[in-house]
Parts: C-alpha cells; structure tokens; sequence
C-alpha cells in the first residue's frame, strides 16, 4: 500500500512481547472462526490507520476507530496520513469483493505484529470487524516493552460473519420520554456489541412523541404526557434525524414505529376525528392496554396516516415502516383487517416495507411484509406460509421490560420473569416448531417503558440481558453456549463502567 519508513528498524528496535491467545478473548457475540497466533501487535504512538479511501464509508470507519482508540488510551492514530515518519505499525481497513465473505456485513481480521487488516466487502462490514478489534484492545497498556506505552493486541486471525441481518432492540419512548441523549448513549453500547437496528415506539395511548408538521397538535397536545403524569416530551424533526443521523454512522438503522389502530388514545386526544372507540376521550397516564382505536371507516383517518407516514418515512432512510397492530381490542376483526390492508398500501405508497407485530398476519398482508412475532405462534406460522419474515421477539425470552426475578426494583412479570440466564437459553430459529431458518429475519428485544423514566433504570432492565440477544442474533445456535458466553459476559465490566452503564449485577454471573 505504502512503504514505510519504520522508525523501529531504522533504530533497529526489535521488539519481545509476551505471549497471548486470541481465542480466550471476551469478545461478544462470538465470531464465528478465531485463530490464534500467539503474538501482539503493539498499538502505540507510532501506529497509523489507512482505508479503502475510494469506497463509501470506509474512511468514517477509521475515523470512527481513531476516535474510539483515544478515548480508550488517549493516543492520536491518524487516518491515512501522508506524513510517514514516525510509522512503526499499521491498521487497514481494506475494501475487497473476496467470496469467503458471505454477506455484506462478514469480515476478516487478521492482526500480525505489524499489521491489522480488517477485510469486508462493505463499510458496514468494517464497522463490524472494528467492533471486535475495539474489544480485543486491552483496558491497560504494557509499560515495559518499549520507552513508550503499548497496548498488546493478540494477534491470529477471526473470520466472521452474522447469522441473522436483523438484530434489534427497541425502546419505548411513549409511556415514558427519552431524550436524544439517552438513545444516543443506547446506541453507543449497542453498536458496539453489533445490534444494527433501533425500532423506536413513537405513539401510544400515553403520548406521541414525534413532530408531524401537518398534524401539529399531535405533539403540542399529547406531547406532554406520560406514564404516571410526567411531563412528556416529543421529537422534533431535527431531533429526529440528529437519532437518525448518529445511528448510521453506527451503521445501525432506526425503525420508527407509529403504533395502530389501537394504542392510539393520545393521537385521538389531539384529534379527536380519528377516534373509533365512541367514547369522550382524556389524556391517559395509566398502563392499561387495549381500550383506543382508530376509526377504519373514515377517509378522514387514511388521509392522517398518508401524512404522518410520508413525512416519517421521509426522515428514515431505513427500509421499513413499523404500523405497530398489537392488542386493538375494540376494533372489530373485520374492521381490524380493513384497516391493515390499507395501511399496508399507504406504508407501500412512501417506498417501505411494512412491519407490524404479529396479529397484523390476521389480515392479507403481503409477503414483502414483516410479522414481529411477541405473542401469538400461530401468528408467526401463518406469516410463515405465506412468505412473509418474522423477526422474533417473544414476550417470554426476548421481553426487556420483564423482571429478572422477583428482587428485581423495575419492570413487569406478565409474561415471566426472565434472568440473565433464560434470556440466552433459547433458539430464535427453533424457537417456534416447524419455522425454517429462511422464515426469520432475525432478533430484537424491545423494552417497554411503563416502569422506567430515567436513562439508569432503562439500563437496569436492558443489561446485561441486551448483550445476550446480540449474542442470539448473530452467533450460530452451533457456536453458542452459556457457560462461555457467561464468562466472557463476565469479562464486560470494564467496558460498562468506563461506558457508566448501570447494569444490573445479576448473581449468575462472577463479574470481574
Ligand atoms: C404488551 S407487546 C404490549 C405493550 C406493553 C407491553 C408491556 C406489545 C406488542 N404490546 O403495549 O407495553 O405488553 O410488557
């Protein structure tokens, strides 16, 4: 690529390192294939960054490892420096078409002592494979190799690649608000541990918290309220797209989701033309659920929707639209039907495909749209046998917002109660009988916010079980097992408190 003037041969620096194993690194989820060469590649001062700069994004890749790097260790690695001085050791994030990478987001790290070169046909890739490098680069640096500090990275080499492309969490920032802040530092820690998409509940009985210029009451009014009589709060578009704008740079994709047609009290507070449930409508700051629904006979409601859709999906450049269909027990189920099918036109009409939970497969939807499967089986196998894919997030395994046990200072336990343990112990591929591995798109974990408002009890109830669903999403049934993944879970302390994440410190695990 370069030639290098080595400023350790010239000094004729020959450099001893201890031994190492890759193959005992905590990194999470497990890569498929790791090797172990048993050398370092010392990370120092002299170390420098380059990239494919001819392809999208993999300059912002390096960039984004730079960074990260001199937050860990305070070094500054340049990328793709012309200045070759002082350059001892690279790392290259390389661009290639090679077949053994099997999807977009497969990569190849190979680190030697001089050398990292991260391999993917993709940018998204490489922000992948920079997720696994981030986490095999010690907390601490070796002090006595050199005059200088070192960071020792093992070197062999990881080939890697997802089992599932969709892996998911999602929040729930309607029962109760979270700020720009507190999804930005959400994403943070799940880009890190893979997680490519962030399905945001927009709308529900207790508030609607994105701005939508042609409605503006909707924020103005049911802005404002929450679970308990807390202040609300609302997106506004920028706020919106700045969440949009930090998550890909994180190569993770938002799904804006605007749950109906039940769950929609707070949009029929605002206005009160869309209501179908014939009742005088008032602000709602329970938890009671399945008590609103649209009205599926008005144009006056498909016009509505035609709107708030087209100015959502406009700020999402994600392919999907999530319409939400869960627990409307006062639509009629023909009423219900009617409803799905147009609105899947309208989701259609404004270029996304659409995702529902899983009752939406009681209508005809079509195959390109998605079931999320939280509840019903029977709902899963029917998206199943007409073609449609399910993402899997079953209430009993998947459910965030489920207490660990019954010490547990927040969330529900209608569904179970869901230590660290069961939350891995499960496969999103068996799960559901007779399902094939082609019929599921992937994993997410939602997290409802009935019984959280502060950024520390949202952490409280998503980890560590998160970082277990990352593992589920993309590591092979095959390559899965608690009692290592539990061991190297163990082994996240340092980075969740250096990131203040207020994990909760399950006693199933000996955390370091
Ligand atoms: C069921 S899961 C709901 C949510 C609640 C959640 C609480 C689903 C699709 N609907 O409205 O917040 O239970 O666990």
């Amino acid at each position: 690529i370069v030639s290098l003037s080595c400023a350790e041969k010239k000094k004729k620096v020959v450099l001893v390192f201890p031994e190492t194993n890759l193959s005992a690194e905590n990194i999470i989820p497990k890569p498929s294939k790791v090797i172990a060469t048993n050398s370092a590649f010392g990370l120092d001062q002299n170390t420098v960054i380059y990239t494919s700069q001819a392809f999208n994004g993999f300059t912002e890749v390096g960039t984004f490892l730079s960074e990260k790097i001199e937050t860990l260790t305070s070094l500054k690695v340049p990328v793709n420096t012309t200045d070759l001085e002082q350059v001892d050791r690279i790392i290259y994030i390389n661009q290639t078409d090679s077949l053994e990478l099997e999807t977009k987001e497969s990569y190849q790290l190979y680190i030697s002592k001089d050398s990292i070169i991260i391999n993917s046909k993709t940018a998204e890739g490489a922000f992948r494979g920079v997720q696994t490098l981030r986490q095999i680069i010690p907390e601490k640096s070796n002090d006595s190799i050199t005059d200088h500090p070192m960071w020792l990275i093992p070197t062999g080499k990881i080939i890697d690649s997802p089992n599932f492309e969709y892996r998911g969490a999602m929040l729930d920032v309607t029962r109760h608000f979270f700020s720009v802040t507190d999804v930005k530092k959400y994403i943070d820690v799940l880009a890190y541990y893979k997680i490519n998409k962030l399905h945001l509940h927009l709308t529900d009985d207790q508030g609607w918290r994105i701005e939508i210029k042609s409605w503006p009451k909707l924020t103005a009014v049911s802005g404002a309220t929450e679970v308990g009589g807390g202040e609300g709060g609302f997106y506004t578009q920028e706020a919106y797209s700045e969440i949009v704008s930090y998550a890909s740079k994180h190569h993770m994709t938002i799904i804006p989701e605007v749950d109906m047609p039940g769950h929609t009290n707070a949009a029929s507070v605002a206005y009160p033309i869309l209501n179908g449930n014939g009742k005088t409508l008032k602000p709602y700051t329970g938890t009671h659920v399945g008590f609103s629904t649209f009205d599926a006979h008005k144009d006056t409601v498909y016009a509505f929707i035609d709107d708030v859709v087209r100015e959502i999906a406009a700020l999402s450049p994600g392919p999907y639209f999530h319409i939400g269909g869960d627990e409307s027990h006062v639509t009629k189920k023909k009423d219900y039907i009617l409803f799905v099918n147009r609105v899947e036109k309208i989701v259609q009409k404004h270029g996304k495909q659409m995702i529902g939970w899983d009752e939406i497969m009681q209508a005809d939807v079509d195959s390109t749209s998605i079931a999320q499967h939280w509840n019903t089986k029977k709902n899963a196998t029917k998206a199943a046998a007409r073609g449609s894919k399910i993402i899997m997030s079953p209430a009993t395994r998947a459910y965030l917002d489920m207490k660990y046990d019954d010490t547990s200072i927040h969330g529900l336990d209608w569904a179970a109660l869901i230590p660290v343990d069961t939350a891995y112990n499960w496969s999103p591929t068996t799960y559901i009988e007779n399902l094939k591995k082609e019929d599921i798109l992937g994993v997410e974990a939602p997290l409802w916010s009935e019984t959280i408002s502060t950024i520390a009890e949202l952490e409280y109830l998503a980890f560590p079980r998160i970082i277990g669903y990352a593992e589920l999403g993309w590591t092979t049934d095959e390559n899965r097992n608690w009692d290592d993944f539990k061991t190297r879970l163990a082994n996240q302390t340092p980075y969740l408190n250096r990131m203040n994440v207020n994990y909760y410190p399950s006693t199933l695990i000996d955390w370091k």
